[in-house]
């Protein structure tokens, strides 16, 4: 009966290419779905791939593995996955594990792992990016979870991951949430990315009246370049794909309404615990809000705008071109700190040049680019901020000029760009020798006397403001 290396439960589209991707790599695979239609429909339909194990079960399924099993839920991220845990843990031993390859938030991850370390289970967390292409032909893949399991478990992960170079896209991020956290953040700066794409699409549009077609062009010629990654690549297929039905661009015939499912607004939530500004993934997060505001929207339309409809040259899209990049260092840096900030909360020790590393293929924000942040990490494993690295501090210092005349432009012409905004604000405030939080602190102190810091004195002080308005120690 045990004959199985690995099995996979909930059998929708991201399971049933996993499982698939498992059988084609030669290991023999468990299937397992609640509505046992989906596995038949399955083994008919690619049993030719490979060797699965069909379960109508849960128990049949279970002792189908080979010990210690391995069993990796791919069902609806939530209720779903407790109540799957739940029959699955009812029927393993201990040192068997439960991978759980679904959109979890990391702190569901960190309690589950907790609950089934207690029982003697080992409990796997593990982001899957990649959607249903990269499940079938190799996904970027982040388990957390204990080293212990990732030692049986990881050469099959790293076996049906996408390779860069020969390198599995692949890698134990970190003991229990730490994989989906990653995620998490991924799915953030693939919001952050997407939204400085829209915005260098609108600008360049408005103020240069270039079609949808002429700057599916332009991202092509882009994608040869520093920027070259999937979300740009895919960028000029969407922007240069005419609507059949209508014959007008395919752009202009979609609802301008941006939906999301809640990882972004998940990257921000924990963002703003941990006290790190993740700017560009947040300004994504809410210019999708924005856009779901028809009837606001409506109300504001007769609002007053610039006088000046156009104001730029041919130069303006090589200059947003730098923007562009000068932005994504930005946000990719403050998705970094906030893995580096979670790091230090939940004790995880996250190698985060191995991120960049896996980050690489079989992902949504695949991008040459991530080769540079890895080099970055390894020249320098403690690296306080992206931005600090020479290679892009020398990217940013060239790029900057740009990245002004962006910003003034698309002010000027009234064309909302909070992604290139904020980024800049961001850069310029982390560069500054002295920011206007002291004055801040100056007005705490003055209405609720919350104390200071000196420049030039250790120690705690408090201005009396409504009396003699001597300063004490506090
Ligand atoms: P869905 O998220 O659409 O879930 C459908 C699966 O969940 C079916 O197999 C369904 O079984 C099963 N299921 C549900 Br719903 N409730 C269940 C329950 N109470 N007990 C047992 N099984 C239950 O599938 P998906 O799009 O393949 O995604 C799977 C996971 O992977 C999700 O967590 C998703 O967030 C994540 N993910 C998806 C993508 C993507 O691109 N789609 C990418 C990365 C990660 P049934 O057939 O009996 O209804």
């Amino acid at each position: 009966m045990r004959t199985a290396d690995i099995g996979v439960t909930g059998l929708a589209t991201m399971g049933r290419n996993l499982a698939r991707n498992f059988a084609r790599h030669g290991h023999t695979v468990a299937v397992h779905n609640r509505t046992e239609s989906r596995t038949k429909q399955l083994v008919e339909e690619h049993g030719h791939e490979g060797a699965f194990v069909p379960s109508s079960s849960i128990e049949e399924f279970v002792s189908s593995l080979r010990r210690p099993r391995k069993a990796i839920i791919m069902v609806k991220a939530g209720p779903a996955t407790d109540a799957v845990i739940e029959e699955l843990a009812a029927c393993m031993e201990p040192g068997d594990m439960i991978i759980d390859g679904g959109n979890a938030h990391f702190l569901d991850t960190r309690r589950r792992e907790a609950a089934l370390r207690e029982r003697g289970l080992h409990f796997v967390g593990t982001g899957i990016s990649g959607g249903e292409e990269g499940a079938l032909h190799g996904p970027s893949i982040m388990p957390g979870g204990a080293a212990e399991a990732y030692e049986t478990l990881g050469p099959l992960l790293e076996d049906i991951a996408a390779k860069v170079d020969g390198t599995p896209c692949c890698v134990h991020v970190g003991p229990d949430g730490a994989g989906h956290f990653v995620k998490m953040v991924h799915n953030g700066i693939e919001y952050a990315d997407m939204q400085l794409i829209a915005e260098s699409y609108d600008l360049l549009r408005q103020a240069l009246g270039l079609s949808p077609g002429e700057l599916a062009e332009v991202f092509r010629e882009w994608n040869r370049g520093e920027l070259e990654s999937y979300l740009i690549e895919i960028t000029a297929e969407v922007l240069g794909h005419t609507d059949p039905a209508t014959g007008r661009p395919f752009v202009d015939v979609v609802v301008d309404q941006a939906e999301q499912k809640g990882t972004g607004r998940w990257t921000v939530q924990s963002a703003l615990e941990l006290g790190v500004p993740v700017t560009g993934i947040a300004e994504a997060v809410f210019a999708r809000s924005l856009s779901g505001h028809p009837g606001q929207r409506a109300a504001a339309r007769s609002l007053a705008g610039p006088a000046a409809a156009a104001a730029a040259g041919a130069e303006l899209v090589e200059d947003v071109r730098r923007a562009l990049y000068a932005s994504k260092i930005v946000a990719y840096a403050q998705g970094f700190d906030q893995i580096t900030a979670a790091g230090e909360e939940y004790g995880w020790n996250v190698d985060r040049g191995a991120m960049a590393t896996i980050w690489r293929g079989g992902c949504i924000i695949r991008a040459r680019f991530l080769d540079r942040i890895r080099t970055a990490y390894e020249a320098d494993p403690a690296l306080p901020t992206l931005l600090a690295d020479p290679t892009f501090a020398a990217a940013l210092a060239d790029a900057q000029e740009s990245w002004r005349r962006v910003v003034a432009t698309a002010a000027t012409i009234g064309v909302p760009t909070p992604g290139f905004s904020s980024a800049l604000a961001y850069y310029d405030a982390l560069r500054r020798d002295r920011l206007p939080a002291a004055l801040i602190q100056g007005l705490r102190d003055f209405f609720g006397a919350h104390t200071y810091q000196r420049v030039d004195r250790e120690g705690v002080f408090h201005t009396d403001w409504s009396g003699d308005r001597r300063e004490r120690p506090a």
